[in-house]
């Protein structure tokens, strides 16, 4: 799914938390999204839970600061790790760049994280990838419990390949960003072999040279972060880090507040920052025009689209509308769906075309516009007949 702005010299990538179920990968996520600073992540978003089970995705936008002339951008995913949701675990994993597999260290797990990774590997296949040549970190979760597994049973088990790997107690936030700088390492390292990343400029605008290579300009950067911080702005634990913690050495300590349901709409609060720390926040949150048309209950569909075309994600922003797209027709009442489209009379020739969006191998920038066109058509087709209705 990798994107590059070349004019913005912007990498965007997209990096998929799988494990079994349970193991963890929310809470990874969360804990991510409350370490980052705010100016350097969006909104987390989670579609479709039921309690503390993930139906549909997770999802968290995340900005490297900038490296060198080039940004980068991740998009994180969880899929559910329930074993029924292979078809959701499948369409999330389209177009990623690496992969954070999130074990539970316990020994009741290990039936489900070995079929866990083999149904990785199955769904990589799919899609064409090999998971022994595909970015991929282990990280052995829940390390903060009493009688989990040797980490070098979970290796011999999971981890013949010998890829990087992490302890982790995601509850408390251990060990998440260090798995998070591993596989952003390796997914950079990956996109520079394909040549998919530009090769830097080779002057600075103040005429100093470059290093070589996005990877040596994100080694420079992570090396600056390890410098002090300057006076007056201490690191208290359970701040929020700066950019993204990608500063080596420990994570902080984080504070140990309890974690509130995340809510489809914005959950960041706002904070005030020291100018000189942060570069002043954009105003408030604007709704996309998809989401301003969606009824209630497609509302954080249409912001998981919406979120993921800002994020450069145009595969998973295709893959959020014809999820969207498939809830709103059944409006319409049972049958196919060419049926649906054509009792609310959404414009078939737009439609076909949006469905043959499926077969392609590339999806730009232009496709998953079109792809949002579609979804407002169709919110708008529902609002003119009045559906859904009250009842
Ligand atoms: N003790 C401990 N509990 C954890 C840790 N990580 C997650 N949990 C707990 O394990 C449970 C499941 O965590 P989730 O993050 O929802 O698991 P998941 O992998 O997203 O699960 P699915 O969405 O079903 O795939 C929750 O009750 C978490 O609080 C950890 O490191 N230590
Ligand atoms: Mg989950």
């Amino acid at each position: 799914m990798s994107s590059v702005n070349l004019m913005a010299r912007e990498v965007a990538a997209k990096i998929v938390f799988y494990g079994p179920g349970l193991s963890g990968k929310t809470t990874t996520l969360r804990k991510i999204y409350e370490t980052v600073r705010p100016a350097h992540r969006g909104e987390m978003m989670s579609i479709a839970t039921e309690g503390d089970r993930t139906l549909f995705f997770d999802f968290l936008p995340v900005k490297v600061e900038r490296v060198g002339d080039c940004s980068v951008r991740l998009a994180l995913y969880t899929v559910p790790g329930q074993v029924f949701y292979n078809a959701t675990r499948k369409l999330v994993l389209q177009g990623a760049d690496g992969v954070v597999f999130v074990a539970d260290s316990q020994p009741e797990a290990m039936d489900a994280n070995r079929e866990s990774l083999a149904n990785l590997e199955e769904n990589l296949f799919e899609h064409g990838i090999r998971l022994d040549r595909f970015p991929l970190v282990m990280q052995w979760n829940k390390r903060d419990l009493e009688g989990v597994l040797p980490v070098e049973e979970l290796r011999k088990e999971l981890n013949p390949r010998g890829v990087p790997e992490f302890e982790t107690a995601a509850a408390n936030g251990r060990g998440v960003l260090d798995t998070l700088k591993a596989i952003t390492r390796l997914v950079i390292k990956d996109l520079r072999s394909k040549r998919i990343v530009p090769p830097p400029r080779p002057t600075t605008p103040t005429g100093g040279q470059q290093p070589a290579g996005l990877e040596a300009q994100l080694t420079q950067h992570l090396q600056n972060r390890q410098q002090p911080q300057p006076p007056g702005q201490p690191q208290h634990p359970g701040q929020q880090h700066p950019a993204m913690a990608f500063g080596g050495g420990p994570a902080p300590a984080l504070a140990p507040t309890p974690v509130p349901r995340v809510a489809p709409v914005a959950v960041v609060a706002p904070r005030i920052e020291p100018a000189s720390v942060v570069a002043p926040q954009v105003g408030p949150k604007l709704l996309g025009a998809a989401s301003a048309l969606a009824s209630g209950d497609m509302f954080d569909h249409a912001r998981a689209a919406e979120a993921a075309f800002m994020s450069g994600d145009y595969t998973t922003c295709v893959t959020a509308c014809t999820d969207a797209i498939r809830r709103a027709l059944a409006y319409a009442g049972e049958g196919p769906l060419a049926q649906q489209a054509f009792l609310l009379r959404v414009d078939g020739a737009d439609l076909l075309r949006f469905q043959g969006m499926a077969t392609q191998q590339h999806i730009r920038v232009d496709d998953a516009a079109f792809a949002l066109y579609v979804l407002m058509q169709v919110f708008v087709r529902l609002n003119a007949v009045g559906l859904p209705n009250a009842e």
